[in-house]
């Protein structure tokens, strides 16, 4: 199965990603883990990035498609895989379909975790990351419906997202996406 999350920061989508890996042994593709390892590693890339994720800004698409078209081309996707993250702008997502068009390889299905903003402020004030300061997290949700959630309509279109209610524990909302996974088999 080829999937990607797509929510809002701190809508879950790292957490249900541990889960969905597991139970359909996918490989995990979370851009902003690979972008936290290149800045702690001190290396040019992680430098660059490290700009605008400490400022909630999306890190430019020509660093991260690159960085995903490496990472797509691993043994290890070959079975599978799950996008946690990206595409998270309309570029970033065309950049994907010319990729996976050349493969002959679409995705099965867009998942789409929504929640509501009081909530994501709560849940990143408790996680307590260098980008989770009140100032950056406003910035992270001006960036996310500005540039990530036109994608809502993008995928809409091709038919392939489906929008999951991501308020209740995380075993709930779990539940709630093997349902919408299992109803697509
Ligand atoms: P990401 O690492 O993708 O992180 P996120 O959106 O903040 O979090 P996520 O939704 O995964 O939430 P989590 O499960 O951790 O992005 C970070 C930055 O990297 C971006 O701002 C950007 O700068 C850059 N970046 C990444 N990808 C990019 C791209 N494609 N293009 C450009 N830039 C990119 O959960 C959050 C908290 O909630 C945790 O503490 C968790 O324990 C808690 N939680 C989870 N589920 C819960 C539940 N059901 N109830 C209560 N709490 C819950």
């Amino acid at each position: 199965m080829r999937m990607v999350f797509i929510g809002p920061p701190g809508a879950g989508k790292g957490t249900q990603a541990e889960r969905l890996i597991a139970k359909y042994r996918l490989a995990h593709l979370s851009t902003g883990d690979m972008l936290r390892a290149a800045r702690d590693a001190g290396t040019a890339v992680g430098k660059k990035a490290n700009e605008y994720m400490s400022k909630g800004e999306l890190v430019p698409d020509e660093i991260i498609i690159a960085i995903i078209g490496e990472r797509l081309a691993g043994p290890d996707c070959r079975g599978g895989y799950l996008l946690d993250g990206f595409p998270r702008t309309i570029a970033q997502a065309e950049a994907l379909d010319a990729l996976l068009a050349h493969g002959k390889t679409p995705l099965d299905v867009v998942l789409e975790l929504r929640v509501p903003e009081e909530e994501l402020f709560n849940r990143l004030a408790g996680r307590g990351r260098a980008d989770d300061k009140p100032e950056v997290i406003r910035q992270r949700l001006v960036a996310y419906r500005k540039q990530t959630e036109p994608l809502l309509d993008y995928y809409g279109k091709k038919k392939v997202l489906k929008s999951i209610d991501g308020l209740g524990s995380v075993d709930e909302i779990f539940g709630r996406v093997v349902k919408a996974l299992d109803a697509l088999a």
